[in-house]
Protein backbone atom coordinates (compact mmCIF):
# COMPACT_ATOMS: atom_id res chain seq x y z
CA UNK A 1 0.00 0.00 0.00
CA UNK A 2 2.78 2.29 0.90
CA UNK A 3 4.04 2.32 -2.44
CA UNK A 4 0.98 3.16 -4.08
CA UNK A 5 2.02 6.73 -1.96
CA UNK A 6 4.82 7.25 -4.06
CA UNK A 7 2.60 6.04 -7.12
CA UNK A 8 0.39 9.17 -6.06
CA UNK A 9 3.57 11.79 -6.06
CA UNK A 10 5.23 10.82 -9.16
CA UNK A 11 1.79 11.30 -10.94
CA UNK A 12 1.88 14.40 -9.25
CA UNK A 13 5.07 15.14 -10.75
CA UNK A 14 4.39 13.62 -14.36
CA UNK A 15 1.05 15.39 -13.84
CA UNK A 16 2.19 19.05 -12.95
CA UNK A 17 5.24 19.00 -15.21
CA UNK A 18 2.82 18.55 -18.22
CA UNK A 19 0.70 20.92 -16.78
CA UNK A 20 3.40 23.31 -16.82
CA UNK A 21 4.32 22.48 -20.29
CA UNK A 22 0.83 22.57 -21.86
CA UNK A 23 0.15 26.52 -20.20
CA UNK A 24 3.92 27.05 -21.27
CA UNK A 25 3.36 26.15 -24.94
CA UNK A 26 -0.36 28.11 -25.05
CA UNK A 27 1.13 31.32 -23.57
CA UNK A 28 3.15 31.16 -26.66
CA UNK A 29 0.66 32.39 -28.93
CA UNK A 30 -0.75 34.28 -26.49
CA UNK A 31 -2.05 37.92 -26.88
CA UNK A 32 0.33 39.98 -25.29
CA UNK A 33 -2.73 41.87 -22.83
CA UNK A 34 -2.84 38.48 -21.45
CA UNK A 35 0.31 36.68 -21.24
CA UNK A 36 0.37 37.43 -17.32
CA UNK A 37 -2.09 34.89 -16.68
CA UNK A 38 -0.33 32.27 -18.46
CA UNK A 39 2.74 33.07 -16.65
CA UNK A 40 1.05 32.97 -13.43
CA UNK A 41 -0.46 29.84 -14.03
CA UNK A 42 2.59 28.52 -15.55
CA UNK A 43 4.63 29.77 -12.35
CA UNK A 44 2.22 27.54 -9.98
CA UNK A 45 2.81 24.09 -12.24
CA UNK A 46 5.96 24.90 -11.88
CA UNK A 47 6.37 25.39 -8.32
CA UNK A 48 4.45 22.51 -7.97
CA UNK A 49 6.48 20.07 -10.15
CA UNK A 50 9.34 20.69 -7.92
CA UNK A 51 7.78 20.24 -4.65
CA UNK A 52 6.08 16.92 -5.97
CA UNK A 53 9.54 16.35 -7.43
CA UNK A 54 11.19 16.85 -3.73
CA UNK A 55 8.45 14.53 -2.11
CA UNK A 56 8.33 11.80 -4.95
CA UNK A 57 12.62 11.66 -4.08
CA UNK A 58 11.91 11.68 -0.86
CA UNK A 59 13.16 14.96 0.53
CA UNK A 60 10.31 16.56 0.93
CA UNK A 61 9.19 14.73 4.25
CA UNK A 62 10.53 14.14 7.83
CA UNK A 63 9.42 11.69 10.27
CA UNK A 64 7.76 12.87 12.74
CA UNK A 65 6.40 10.54 15.77
CA UNK A 66 4.36 7.39 14.50
CA UNK A 67 3.87 9.43 11.11
CA UNK A 68 4.76 10.93 7.70
CA UNK A 69 5.38 15.11 7.81
CA UNK A 70 5.55 16.56 3.93
CA UNK A 71 6.39 19.71 4.46
CA UNK A 72 7.01 20.48 0.66
CA UNK A 73 3.34 20.29 0.83
CA UNK A 74 3.41 23.79 2.83
CA UNK A 75 6.68 25.24 0.88
CA UNK A 76 4.52 24.32 -2.35
CA UNK A 77 0.79 26.11 -0.81
CA UNK A 78 2.54 29.03 0.57
CA UNK A 79 3.75 30.42 -3.19
CA UNK A 80 1.14 29.06 -5.29
CA UNK A 81 -2.63 29.59 -3.37
CA UNK A 82 -1.19 33.48 -3.08
CA UNK A 83 -0.60 33.57 -7.00
CA UNK A 84 -3.93 31.07 -7.83
CA UNK A 85 -5.50 34.32 -5.63
CA UNK A 86 -4.19 37.17 -7.38
CA UNK A 87 -4.60 35.17 -10.78
CA UNK A 88 -8.65 34.85 -9.98
CA UNK A 89 -8.33 38.51 -9.05
CA UNK A 90 -7.10 39.75 -12.55
CA UNK A 91 -10.18 37.81 -13.91
CA UNK A 92 -12.67 39.85 -11.72
CA UNK A 93 -10.78 42.95 -12.30
CA UNK A 94 -8.86 44.64 -15.10
CA UNK A 95 -5.58 45.43 -14.31
CA UNK A 96 -5.77 49.01 -14.30
CA UNK A 97 -8.19 49.04 -11.59
CA UNK A 98 -6.08 45.98 -10.06
CA UNK A 99 -3.81 48.34 -9.40
CA UNK A 100 -5.51 50.39 -7.37
CA UNK A 101 -7.89 47.89 -5.03
CA UNK A 102 -4.27 46.74 -3.25
CA UNK A 103 -6.13 47.06 -0.54
CA UNK A 104 -7.95 44.11 -1.13
CA UNK A 105 -5.32 42.25 -3.03
CA UNK A 106 -2.65 42.32 -0.40
CA UNK A 107 -5.57 41.59 1.90
CA UNK A 108 -6.29 38.20 0.27
CA UNK A 109 -2.84 37.42 0.03
CA UNK A 110 -1.92 37.76 3.89
CA UNK A 111 -4.88 35.58 4.98
CA UNK A 112 -3.63 33.08 2.36
CA UNK A 113 0.03 33.12 4.19
CA UNK A 114 -1.33 33.09 7.42
CA UNK A 115 -3.41 30.31 6.67
CA UNK A 116 -0.87 28.42 5.45
CA UNK A 117 1.79 28.99 7.59
CA UNK A 118 -0.51 28.47 11.08
CA UNK A 119 -1.37 25.00 8.97
CA UNK A 120 2.31 24.53 8.85
CA UNK A 121 2.53 24.67 12.29
CA UNK A 122 -0.43 22.73 13.02
CA UNK A 123 1.21 19.57 10.77
CA UNK A 124 4.07 20.01 13.36
CA UNK A 125 2.50 19.57 16.00
CA UNK A 126 2.32 15.62 17.65
CA UNK A 127 -0.35 16.72 20.43
CA UNK A 128 -3.38 18.56 20.64
CA UNK A 129 -2.56 21.82 20.31
CA UNK A 130 -2.47 21.08 16.65
CA UNK A 131 -6.08 21.91 16.85
CA UNK A 132 -4.88 25.14 18.18
CA UNK A 133 -3.47 26.01 15.12
CA UNK A 134 -5.77 24.31 12.70
CA UNK A 135 -8.47 26.70 14.40
CA UNK A 136 -6.36 29.96 13.34
CA UNK A 137 -5.90 28.59 10.14
CA UNK A 138 -9.40 27.84 9.29
CA UNK A 139 -10.40 31.83 10.34
CA UNK A 140 -7.81 32.88 7.99
CA UNK A 141 -9.53 30.59 5.34
CA UNK A 142 -12.77 32.00 6.06
CA UNK A 143 -11.48 35.44 5.64
CA UNK A 144 -10.31 34.35 2.01
CA UNK A 145 -13.68 33.36 1.16
CA UNK A 146 -15.48 36.26 2.89
CA UNK A 147 -13.13 38.60 0.79
CA UNK A 148 -13.62 36.16 -2.39
CA UNK A 149 -17.70 36.17 -2.19
CA UNK A 150 -18.07 39.75 -1.06
CA UNK A 151 -15.32 42.64 -2.17
CA UNK A 152 -14.10 40.72 -4.77
CA UNK A 153 -17.54 39.36 -6.30
CA UNK A 154 -18.98 43.51 -5.91
CA UNK A 155 -15.98 44.30 -7.70
CA UNK A 156 -16.58 41.71 -10.50
CA UNK A 157 -19.47 42.64 -10.71
CA UNK A 158 -18.80 45.82 -12.39
CA UNK A 159 -17.02 44.33 -15.47
CA UNK A 160 -17.28 42.25 -18.37
CA UNK A 161 -16.08 38.67 -16.25
CA UNK A 162 -18.70 38.76 -13.90
CA UNK A 163 -19.92 35.45 -14.79
CA UNK A 164 -17.04 33.68 -15.69
CA UNK A 165 -15.58 35.37 -11.91
CA UNK A 166 -18.40 33.41 -10.32
CA UNK A 167 -17.41 29.73 -11.91
CA UNK A 168 -14.10 30.63 -11.02
CA UNK A 169 -14.71 31.72 -7.20
CA UNK A 170 -17.42 28.71 -7.01
CA UNK A 171 -14.75 26.02 -8.59
CA UNK A 172 -12.14 27.52 -6.32
CA UNK A 173 -14.17 27.30 -2.89
CA UNK A 174 -15.59 23.87 -3.93
CA UNK A 175 -12.13 23.18 -3.74
CA UNK A 176 -9.96 24.72 -1.37
CA UNK A 177 -13.05 23.39 1.19
CA UNK A 178 -11.75 19.97 0.55
CA UNK A 179 -8.50 20.54 1.72
CA UNK A 180 -9.22 21.37 5.60
CA UNK A 181 -11.38 18.21 5.55
CA UNK A 182 -8.72 15.72 3.88
CA UNK A 183 -5.92 17.21 6.63
CA UNK A 184 -8.17 16.60 9.30
CA UNK A 185 -9.08 12.77 7.88
CA UNK A 186 -5.12 12.52 7.25
CA UNK A 187 -2.54 11.26 9.42
CA UNK A 188 -2.45 14.66 10.31
CA UNK A 189 -5.35 14.77 11.88
CA UNK A 190 -7.48 11.57 12.97
CA UNK A 191 -5.59 9.23 10.72
CA UNK A 192 -8.83 8.37 9.33
CA UNK A 193 -7.66 7.58 5.61
CA UNK A 194 -4.29 6.16 5.01
CA UNK A 195 -1.12 7.65 3.92
CA UNK A 196 -1.41 6.65 0.23
CA UNK A 197 -5.05 7.57 -0.19
CA UNK A 198 -4.34 11.23 1.74
CA UNK A 199 -1.70 11.13 -1.32
CA UNK A 200 -3.69 9.87 -3.76
CA UNK A 201 -7.03 12.93 -2.81
CA UNK A 202 -4.42 15.61 -2.67
CA UNK A 203 -2.85 14.98 -6.21
CA UNK A 204 -6.26 15.12 -7.54
CA UNK A 205 -7.27 18.18 -5.67
CA UNK A 206 -3.62 19.46 -6.75
CA UNK A 207 -4.14 18.93 -10.50
CA UNK A 208 -7.62 20.06 -10.49
CA UNK A 209 -7.24 23.47 -8.24
CA UNK A 210 -4.04 24.71 -9.98
CA UNK A 211 -3.74 22.69 -13.37
CA UNK A 212 -7.20 23.00 -14.15
CA UNK A 213 -8.44 26.09 -12.72
CA UNK A 214 -5.30 27.46 -15.07
CA UNK A 215 -7.08 26.20 -17.64
CA UNK A 216 -10.42 26.80 -17.26
CA UNK A 217 -9.10 30.47 -16.88
CA UNK A 218 -6.96 30.23 -20.40
CA UNK A 219 -10.04 28.61 -22.15
CA UNK A 220 -12.43 32.02 -20.81
CA UNK A 221 -9.92 34.49 -22.50
CA UNK A 222 -9.05 32.65 -25.42
CA UNK A 223 -12.75 33.15 -26.18
CA UNK A 224 -12.91 36.65 -26.28
CA UNK A 225 -11.73 38.07 -29.37
CA UNK A 226 -10.71 41.79 -27.45
CA UNK A 227 -8.84 41.63 -24.40
CA UNK A 228 -10.62 41.81 -21.20
CA UNK A 229 -8.66 45.38 -20.61
CA UNK A 230 -9.19 46.83 -23.39
CA UNK A 231 -13.14 45.92 -23.22
CA UNK A 232 -13.44 47.72 -20.58
CA UNK A 233 -11.73 50.62 -21.74
CA UNK A 234 -13.93 50.73 -24.87
CA UNK A 235 -16.89 50.23 -22.66
CA UNK A 236 -16.13 53.58 -20.25
CA UNK A 237 -14.20 55.88 -19.81
CA UNK A 238 -11.06 55.11 -17.09
CA UNK A 239 -12.73 57.86 -14.82
CA UNK A 240 -15.80 56.84 -14.78
CA UNK A 241 -15.35 53.31 -13.84
CA UNK A 242 -12.83 54.39 -11.10
C1 LIG B 1 -4.87 23.37 6.01
C2 LIG B 1 -4.93 22.84 7.45
C3 LIG B 1 -5.30 23.84 8.43
C4 LIG B 1 -6.65 24.45 8.14
C5 LIG B 1 -6.80 24.85 6.72
C6 LIG B 1 -5.99 24.36 5.70
C7 LIG B 1 -6.26 24.86 4.34
C8 LIG B 1 -5.58 24.62 3.25
C9 LIG B 1 -5.91 25.03 1.91
C10 LIG B 1 -5.06 24.66 0.93
C11 LIG B 1 -5.19 24.90 -0.44
C12 LIG B 1 -4.31 24.40 -1.27
C13 LIG B 1 -4.32 24.49 -2.69
C14 LIG B 1 -3.28 23.94 -3.32
C15 LIG B 1 -2.99 23.91 -4.66
O1 LIG B 1 -3.39 23.75 -5.64
C16 LIG B 1 -3.51 24.03 5.80
C17 LIG B 1 -4.99 22.13 5.14
C18 LIG B 1 -7.92 25.83 6.42
C19 LIG B 1 -7.14 25.79 1.63
C20 LIG B 1 -5.41 25.15 -3.41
Amino acid sequence: MESYENLWLWVGVIGMAVGASVIFLLGLNAHPARKHHYTLAFIVSLIATANYLAMALGQGSVALGSRIFYFARYTDWVFTTPLLLVGLALIALPTFVARERLNLLFGLVAADVFMIVTGFVAALQVDASKYIWYTLSSGAFIAVLVMLWNQLREEADRFPHAAQYRTLAGMLTALWVAYPIVWLLAPTGFSAISPSVTAFIYVVLDLTAKVGFGLVQIFYLRKESVPFDEQVRERETATSIR
